[in-house]
C-alpha cells in the first residue's frame, strides 16, 4: 500500500539548485514525486556561520516502509557526493522525512514526524505551500498553525541568477570550501558570469586555480558580495 510522504531537501554547498534537482530526479526508485514546493533561500539554523541554504519540500508516494525509505534517502545523499560533517553544519544535500502518512513513531535512527519540523521556518514555509491543512500528528495542529508560531523572516523566495551555469568542476571545488561557496552565492549574477567566463578562457592547467584565488581574495578583502 502506498503512503503519502513529505520530504525536506536542503543544500548550502556547491551548485545548490542543481543539488536539489538531482536529488528530486534520484528519488524515483524510492518514491514517486507528485508535487514540489517553490525553492526558498534561508538563513542557516543551528550553526550560524555557514552559507545560506536552498530549501524545498516534495510531496511523494512511497511503497517503502519508513526505514527503507530513509536508507534510500541516505543512498542518494552519498551518490550526490555528500561528505560527513558536523551536526547542523554545511552540506551538499540533505534529505529528511518530515511526514510519513500520519505515522507518529520512534524507530532506530528515525523519529516521525521529524522532531524539529515544528520549529523550522525553512521547512514550514515550503511545506505550507503544498499542504497548508495537513495535520502534524503529535500536536494536531495544521502546518499553517505551526507556521504562524515561528519567525519566518529568514526565509526568502529564491530567484536563480540569470544566465549563470556553474561548471561542474567549479561546483565541486566550491563544495569543498564553504566560505568561498557562500561568497560566490552572494555575488551579483553579472559578477558570477564574469568569473565563469574567466575560468572558461583560462588554459586548462589554470582553469580552477585562478578563479579560486580570485574568490578567496574577494571573500577576505571585503569586495562585492562579502
Ligand atoms: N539544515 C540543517 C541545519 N541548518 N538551516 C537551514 N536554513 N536549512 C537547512 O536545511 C538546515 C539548516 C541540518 O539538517
Ligand atoms: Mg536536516
Ligand atoms: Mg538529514
Amino acid at each position: 500500500m502506498s503512503e503519502r510522504v513529505y520530504l525536506a531537501l536542503g543544500s548550502n554547498l556547491g551548485d545548490r539548485l542543481a543539488n536539489l534537482s538531482r536529488a528530486l530526479q534520484a528519488l524515483s526508485p524510492y518514491a514517486a514525486v507528485q508535487r514540489v514546493s517553490p525553492v526558498v533561500e534561508t538563513d542557516p539554523w543551528g550553526v550560524l556561520d555557514q552559507p545560506d541554504f536552498l530549501n524545498q519540500v516534495a510531496e511523494a508516494e512511497t511503497d517503502l516502509p519508513p526505514l527503507e525509505l530513509l536508507a534510500g534517502l541516505k543512498e542518494i545523499e552519498r551518490t550526490l557526493g555528500r561528505q560527513p560533517g558536523v551536526r547542523y553544519g554545511p552540506r551538499l544535500i540533505d534529505l529528511d522525512i518530515l511526514l510519513y502518512g500520519e505515522l507518529c513513531t520512534e524507530l532506530p535512527g528515525l523519529s516521525l514526524p521529524h522532531p524539529r519540523m515544528a520549529e523550522r521556518a525553512f521547512v514550514l514555509v515550503p511545506l505550507a505551500a503544498l499542504a497548508p491543512h495537513a495535520l502534524h500528528p503529535p500536536t494536531g495542529r495544521t502546518i499553517t498553525e505551526l507556521l504562524r508560531a515561528v519567525d519566518a523572516r529568514g526565509v526568502r523566495t529564491y530567484t536563480p541568477p540569470e544566465g549563470v551555469r556553474i561548471p561542474p568542476d567549479l561546483a565541486a571545488a566550491l563544495a569543498q570550501a564553504p566560505r568561498l561557496s557562500g561568497h560566490f552565492n552572494r555575488l551579483p549574477a553579472a559578477h558570477q558570469r564574469e568569473i565563469i567566463a574567466q575560468m572558461e578562457a583560462a588554459p586548462i592547467a589554470e582553469r580552477l586555480s585562478a578563479v579560486l584565488e580570485r574568490l578567496a581574495a574577494e571573500a577576505s578583502g571585503g569586495k562585492p558580495g562579502v
